[in-house]
């Protein structure tokens, strides 16, 4: 299903895009990759970091946007910026993944990435929660985009079905 939604994605501008600070993240991250592929979403995904590219993760937040990217994903671990960084630069929606990349197992990243000042909000999910992070990502592009809509009720339908028949 991913691979004939990829297909179909194929050259459409990403209408979301996934950050993450490192490619040690990547394991956890590409789930919220695969959910949006599986809910028919185009999306781009970059490795970016707050502190160590932050230039680039800016010149990323501007480029995207101007190119129709309408809801961000940023994912980090340890003292996580990499959202609140992006709210900072974006009036667009920013989904904040905290990640159990440390000692602290993601307590650190969970009070870093939900704890923002008033006026620059980022919607934070669960710790390692990038499944997640992409079914709201779908739910707040499902207020414009129809077709987003649909596949949220066959995710809903199909996630029913499983239950029924188990
Ligand atoms: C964070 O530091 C990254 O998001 C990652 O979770 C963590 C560790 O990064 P690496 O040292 O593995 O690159 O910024």
């Amino acid at each position: 299903m991913a691979k004939a939604s990829r297909e179909k994605n194929r050259g459409k501008a990403p209408l979301v895009g996934i950050l993450t600070g490192s490619p040690s993240d990547l394991p956890i991250v590409e789930k919220a990759r695969e959910t949006l592929e599986e809910l028919g979403v185009p999306c781009e995904l970059r490795v970016l970091s707050a502190h160590r590219t932050p230039d680039l993760t800016v010149e990323y937040v501007r480029t995207a946007e101007a190119a129709g990217v309408e809801v961000f994903i940023a994912c980090a671990g340890l003292a996580a910026h990499l959202a609140g960084a992006v709210a900072a630069h974006t009036l667009r929606p920013v989904i904040g993944v905290p990640l159990a990349s440390g000692p602290l197992s993601g307590l650190d990243s969970l009070l870093s990435t939900v704890q923002m000042p008033p006026g620059v909000p980022v919607a934070t999910v669960g710790v390692d929660g990038a499944r997640n992070a992409a079914f709201l990502a779908a739910r707040i592009l499902a207020l414009g985009h129809p077709e987003v809509r649909k596949s949220l009720e066959n995710a809903a339908r199909e996630a029913r079905r499983r239950y029924e028949t188990s």
